[in-house]
C-alpha cells in the first residue's frame, strides 16, 4: 500500500492558494494518513480527534489522533534533526495513563529492585547520584506500519510514525545491579513492571504493563528520568521509565514501578500472549516467538502527504534510517518502485547504532508517476526486506514496498 500524494482533494486544495493550503493541512493530512482504510472512504473533518488532556502540550498539527491512547506523529512531521521533538512524538498507552499527580514530585518516585543478591528500593532522587547516561534512540511501537498489512489485524491502524528518535537520560542498569551485589543465580529475563493501578475486582495478568526482555538487553538498558533534556512527562512514562535500547516499544516499560530479575518471563498476558509472532489468523501464545528486537528499517518523509507542489526538476528525498541492534551503514533510494537503487547519503549527525539517521537524496524528476522507496542495510549485514513477515498482529513491519511513497511530478 502506498502513500498518494496527490490526491484530488490535495489538488483542489493546491488550487486554493497556499495560505488556504497550509490552514487546510492538517485535517486532511489526518484523514490522509489512516490510509489505507480511509483511500475510499476519507474520514469527515469532525471526526479528528482532540488530544487527551495528558498530552494536551502536544502539536496537535503534526499528529494523528486515532485514539485518546494512541497518538501518531505525521510522516512529514519528524523533522530533519535526527532528534523528533516531544511534542510530535507518538503516544502509545495499552491502558489508560496513571493520574497526572504522580510527577508532580519525581524525586519522591520508588522503584523496587528484586532478583538481585541485595533487593532494595530506591527513591528517584537517589538513582540521580548512582550514575548518568544519556542514551539516542529509536522508540517504536511494535505494531508501526500495521495498516499496511492487508489481512486487516486488529489494533491501532499506525502507518510510519508510531516512531520517534529521542535522547533518553537516566542511570546504567548494570551500574545498580552492581551496587546491589549482580544478579541472583539462575536469573534468565530482565522484568518490568509499569506503574498503573489495577482496577479492584480484575485479574492483574488481563491488565498489568509488565514485560520481560532477556538478561543479555540489560547491557545498554537504563532507568531513565529525563527526555530530550527534559524532566519525563506522564505522556512519556514520567516519573521514571525502563528504556531497553534495540527493543520495541512496548520492552520500554512507563512508570515503571519495579525492576526484577527473574527465572521465568511475567504471566502477564501482555507478556504471555500479546506481543506474540503468531501465523495469521492464530492467537499468540507463550509458544511464539516474542516481540523483542527491532529489525533495520526505514522510511521517506519527504516528499510527503500534504506536499503539493510537485514541480519537474531537482527533489531532494529525504527520510529516516534504523538499523534495529546494530548501526545503519548503507541507504539506498528507489524512484521506481524498487526496479534499481541508487545510494543516498546519511544526512546529520551519528548519534550511535540505536539512534536512526536522516538521509538525502536529490532526484531529477520528469513530468510523471514515481513510486519513491527506501532500503537500509545495518552493520551487521541485515537488509531491509521487500516482503513484510506475516503475523497474526501486524507487528514488525519492516517491508520496503509497504512504505513506499507515490508521487506524481507535473511540468
Ligand atoms: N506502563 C506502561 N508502559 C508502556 C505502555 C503502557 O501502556 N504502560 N505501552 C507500551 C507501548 S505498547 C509502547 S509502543 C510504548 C510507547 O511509548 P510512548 O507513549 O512514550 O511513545 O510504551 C510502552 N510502555
Ligand atoms: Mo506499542
Amino acid at each position: 500500500m502506498q502513500e498518494k500524494i496527490n490526491t484530488p482533494r490535495r489538488r483542489v486544495l493546491a488550487a486554493a492558494g497556499a495560505a488556504a493550503a497550509w490552514a487546510g493541512m492538517s485535517t486532511v493530512a489526518r484523514a490522509d494518513s489512516t490510509e489505507p482504510a480511509a483511500q475510499s472512504n476519507p474520514q469527515p473533518v469532525s471526526d479528528v480527534k482532540p488530544l487527551p488532556d495528558y498530552a494536551k502540550w502536544k502539536d496537535a498539527n503534526s499528529l494523528i489522533v486515532h485514539s485518546a491512547n494512541t497518538i501518531e506523529t505525521q510522516r512529514g512531521a519528524v523533522g530533519s534533526s535526527v532528534i523528533t521533538p516531544l511534542n510530535r512524538l507518538f503516544i502509545r498507552n495499552n491502558v489508560s495513563p496513571p493520574p497526572a499527580g504522580i510527577t508532580d514530585n519525581p524525586d519522591a518516585w520508588q522503584i523496587n529492585i528484586e532478583g538481585v543478591r541485595k533487593p532494595h528500593t530506591f527513591t528517584l532522587a537517589q538513582l540521580k547520584d548512582m550514575g548518568l547516561q544519556a542514551l539516542p534512540m529509536v522508540l517504536q511501537c511494535s505494531g508501526n506500519g500495521r495498516a499496511y498489512f492487508p489481512h486487516k489485524p486488529g489494533g491501532t491502524q499506525w502507518t510510519v510514525g508510531a516512531a520517534g528518535c529521542v535522547i533518553f537520560t537516566g542511570v546504567p542498569i548494570a551500574t545498580l545491579v552492581e551496587a546491589l551485589g549482580g544478579v541472583q543465580d539462575g536469573m534468565v529475563y530482565m522484568t518490568g513492571t509499569g506503574g498503573e493501578e489495577i482496577p479492584a475486582g480484575l485479574d492483574p495478568n488481563s491488565v498489568r504493563v509488565e514485560r520481560s526482555v532477556p538478561l543479555e538487553a540489560m547491557k545498554d538498558a537504563i532507568l531513565a528520568w529525563e527526555v530530550n533534556g527534559e524532566p519525563l512527562p506522564l505522556a512519556h512514562g514520567g516519573p521514571l521509565r525502563l528504556i531497553v535500547p534495540g527493543y520495541t516499544g512496548v520492552n520500554n516499560v512507563k512508570y515503571v514501578k519495579q525492576l526484577a530479575f527473574t527465572k521465568a518471563q511475567s504471566p502477564a498476558s501482555i507478556q504471555q500472549n500479546s506481543y506474540r509472532f503468531s501465523a495469521v489468523g492464530e492467537k499468540g501464545g507463550p509458544q511464539h516467538e516474542s516481540i523483542w528486537e527491532m529489525p533495520p528499517k526505514s522510511w521517506i518523509t519527504s516528499p510527503s502527504s500534504p506536499d503539493t507542489s510537485l514541480k519537474a526538476g531537482p527533489v531532494v528525498i529525504g527520510g529516516v534510517a534504523m538499523g534495529g541492534m546494530d548501526s545503519p551503514s548503507k541507504i539506498e533510494v528507489s524512484i521506481d518502485g524498487g526496479k534499481s537503487w541508487q545510494e543516498a547519503r546519511f544526512v546529520g549527525p551519528d548519534l550511535g547504532k540505536y539512534a536512526w539517521r536522516q538521509f538525502a537524496f536529490t532526484a531529477d524528476l520528469k513530468p510523471g508517476r514515481y513510486n519513491l522507496a527506501s532500503r537500509t542495510t545495518n552493520a551487521a549485514g541485515q537488509t531491509q526486506p521487500a516482503e513484510r513477515a506475516e503475523n497474526n498482529r501486524g507487528y514488525n513491519n519492516n517491508s520496503w514496498q509497504d512504505h513506499m511513497v507515490e508521487i506524481n511530478v507535473t511540468s
